[in-house]
């Protein structure tokens, strides 16, 4: 049926919760795992808070089953986790390793197993290393193929039991943090063209891979996790709303315009090609991403916070490549595109700790743009709070992230009233898990981990926080008791 006919969320609504293998896994080298860019990179003096790296992680790799066995207590509906493509190819090519294989087979049972579905992520930033060294990783060609080879594998081997799939985690977060800001790996910075033509890999790489799967499991639902920032432009000057204009086709419509309607905004490529930086297309690309286009069947969002958009003189700040990673609130400064626009605060919203801003609205707006622009049905794949947490006597009180929680679940409520197709929730995090910029300090999840920065300390045992009791609740009454 073409519109909805009932209120609040639909019944078989996907109450989730989310991970991804870096930051939870652990077991770095274990059972035949190859070496990763994250292995390597956690490794640079200065690139991670405190030197924090995901060699043990949470120990997930060991505790999936107590992990999986929390969730079905809880009532979980379903749980997206990722896929470390160096457990499948320890060298990204090659062998595939039949150990790593086996780890997904038996945490997609065990979940299976509590009835809780599993919706799983292909990439999510860890890209084995041998193929940075073989050929520079994303910025190759080649790696188009050997991601497909990679997903294909998985689409064969989990496919009978996995109907939920999302190629790409947050491509315009790895890409940017990868070419322009340093943050990620390969740690580039100001590299422009390379991040268009990066870009552009990895959208004909999730193509071919939309387009495989399709055709082994018809049935199969799938899409892209996009990192998405609706801007408010800064008041009412036509110079402002420019801005907004500018901001929105460079940095949202470009992505969801690639996976939606298979094409990059026409304003975009005309100011990519002004600087010399449009990516280069080979012959059949723009058939490939129309295709996939057509088949996606969900846009999927991480939805963390809003921006405030003004215009930007040709001398005005750019970007200085920094960020809060310290969780001292007020220190991120102003960030911007000379000739464009800059992000100022919005003083009319709160920020986190880490001065991430807190917009519980932009979910509800997120799923209305996506539902103008696109018409198609959506997945929440990350939402939630990031804050310090205190283990005292064994209870960690949460008010904040119930908090916070609610306030985006009541907006989300609004936007399926308004008749967007939500069909997922997936809170950022299950279980706390390293942030990769922040350590551990900064925690997500509705289960704490008794670990800190440091490798050597905490039990590691797990504790239901407040806030699972909380979310337990939301899931046995359909968001209805919040
Ligand atoms: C998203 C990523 C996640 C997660 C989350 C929180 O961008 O997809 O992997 O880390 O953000 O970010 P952070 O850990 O920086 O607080």
């Amino acid at each position: 049926m073409y519109f909805k006919e009932t209120k609040g969320f639909p019944k078989d609504f996907l109450w989730g919760s989310a991970s991804a293998a870096y930051q939870v896994e652990g077991g770095w080298d274990a059972d035949g795992k190859g070496v990763s860019n994250w292995d390597k990179f956690v490794r640079i003096p200065g690139k991670t808070f405190k030197a924090t790296t995901g060699d043990k992680a949470v120990d997930h790799y060991h505790r999936y089953k107590e992990d999986v066995k929390l969730m079905a207590e809880m009532g979980l509906k379903t749980y997206r986790f990722s896929i470390a493509w160096t457990r499948i190819y320890p060298n990204g090519n090659g062998e595939v390793n039949e150990k790593g294989l086996e780890f997904y087979d038996n945490l997609i049972n065990e979940l299976l197993k509590y009835g809780i579905e599993p919706m799983v992520t292909v990439y999510h930033w860890d890209m084995p290393q041998a193929l940075e060294d073989q050929y520079h990783g994303w910025e190759s060609r080649k790696i188009v193929d050997d991601y497909v080879n990679y997903a294909t594998t998985l689409f064969k081997r989990y496919g009978d039991r996995v109907k939920y799939w999302i190629t790409m985690n947050e491509q315009n977060i790895f890409t940017g943090h990868g070419w322009l800001e340093g943050m990620h790996p390969p740690g580039k910075v100001d590299d422009m063209k390379t991040f268009y033509q990066v870009n552009h890999h990895a959208n004909i790489a999730h193509a071919k891979s939309v387009i495989t799967l399709k055709e082994l499991h018809p049935e199969a639902k799938v899409g892209a996790s996009f990192a998405y920032s609706p801007s408010y432009a800064y008041d009412r000057k036509p110079e402002n709303a420019m801005a907004k204009a500018d901001y929105d086709d460079l940095q949202n419509y470009y992505w969801m315009d690639a996976y939606a309607y298979g094409r990059y905004p026409r304003a975009a490529i005309q100011y990519l090609k002004s600087l010399g930086c449009a990516p280069v297309f080979e012959e059949g690309d723009e058939a490939l991403m129309k295709k996939a286009a057509s088949l996606i069947d969900f846009m999927g969002v991480n939805y963390y916070q809003t921006c405030v958009v003004e215009y930007n003189d040709i001398n005005g700040v750019g970007s200085d490549h920094t960020m809060n990673n310290t969780g001292k609130k007020g220190t991120a400064k102003v960030q911007g595109v000379p000739g464009l626009y800059k992000k100022p605060q919005n003083e009319f919203l709160p920020t986190t700790d880490w001065d991430w801003t807190i917009d519980p609205m932009g979910i509800r707006m997120c799923c209305r743009e996506i539902t103008s622009r696109y018409d198609l049905p959506i997945v929440i794949s990350e939402n939630g709070l990031g804050a310090f947490d205190k283990l005292e006597d064994g209870q960690i009180h949460d008010p904040y992230r119930i908090d916070y929680l609610k306030r985006h679940i009541e907006e989300l409520k609004k936007a399926c009233d308004d008749g967007c197709r939500v069909l997922a929730y997936c809170t950022w995090s299950y279980t706390d898990l390293l942030s990769w910029l922040n350590g551990y300090q900064k925690r997500y999840g509705f289960v704490y981990i008794d670990r800190e920065e440091d490798e050597n300390s905490g039990t590691l045992n797990r504790y239901k926080k407040d806030s699972y009791y909380w979310y337990k609740k939301v899931i046995e009454t359909n968001g209805e008791e919040l």
